[in-house]
């Protein structure tokens, strides 16, 4: 199922565009930048992994991410966010229009029930094979598991965002997207992961998502 023709294309750039966001809610740390970090620079699938930190901010975190994929025009856009509570990766399905936040965000702002893009769709899947990402990260012994809400705070309206970015045209042709929740770390409360083992999930996500097209090439209803 190659068939982004950009990808043989001799100015397509070959970059996979991973961000983390900063801590927030009163934590010091938050794992999906370290992550990001940890993995920035390293060669997946012919690509070059670029760790970018958004602000967890409604609508700056889009106006960030609008200009990195514009800037880099990756093949493949994945967004890390931490989700306290949550015990394993959580491969995000799909994202909602709308903003309902719990708590304020780091500017103070706490939007309730406004959409994400006024007039834009109900929601947009992810479309990174969330199935065969998720069989590949439970063969590498990381605790994985498809989400199917983001929430409705920061990290669904980047979800959301990116995809309408996407579907719009914003970047490569043919470029997908996606996103993950990551765990705690082991500081920061129960339950948690390690970061490495973290890190380990992401990377082989990474490649499972950059050499599988679709799940649809596994058969239509792939099993967990
Ligand atoms: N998690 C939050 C926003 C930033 C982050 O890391 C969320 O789940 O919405």
């Amino acid at each position: 199922m190659l068939n982004d023709a950009s990808r043989f294309s001799p100015a397509a750039k070959r970059v996979i565009l991973l961000t983390g966001f900063d801590p927030f809610g009163g934590d010091m740390q938050n794992p999906s930048w370290l992550i990001a970090q940890a993995l920035h620079g390293q060669r997946i699938a012919g690509h070059v992994v670029i760790a970018a930190q958004l602000p967890t901010v409604f609508d700056e975190a889009l106006q960030h991410l609008q200009a990195l994929v514009a800037a880099h025009q990756p093949a493949l856009t994945l967004c890390l966010g931490q989700a306290g509570g949550r015990a394993a990766l959580s491969l995000e399905r799909i994202g909602i229009n709308i903003n309902d936040a719990r708590i304020a965000d780091n500017r103070g702002h706490q939007p309730i029930d406004t959409p994400v893009v006024p007039g834009g769709p109900a929601a947009y899947f992810s479309t990174l094979p969330i199935k065969a990402m998720l069989r590949a990260t439970l063969c590498a012994g990381v605790p994985c598991e498809v989400s199917q809400t983001a929430g409705t705070f920061v990290c669904n309206h980047v979800l959301y965002g990116l995809m309408h970015m996407l579907a719009r045209g914003t970047g490569q042709a043919g470029a997908r997207g996606g996103f993950v929740h990551v765990p705690w770390l082991p500081a920061q409360g129960t339950p948690h992961l390690p970061l490495r083992d973290m890190v380990r999930g992401i990377h082989t996500a990474l490649w499972t998502a950059m050499l599988v097209q679709s799940d649809i090439a596994l058969g239509a209803g792939a099993t967990y």
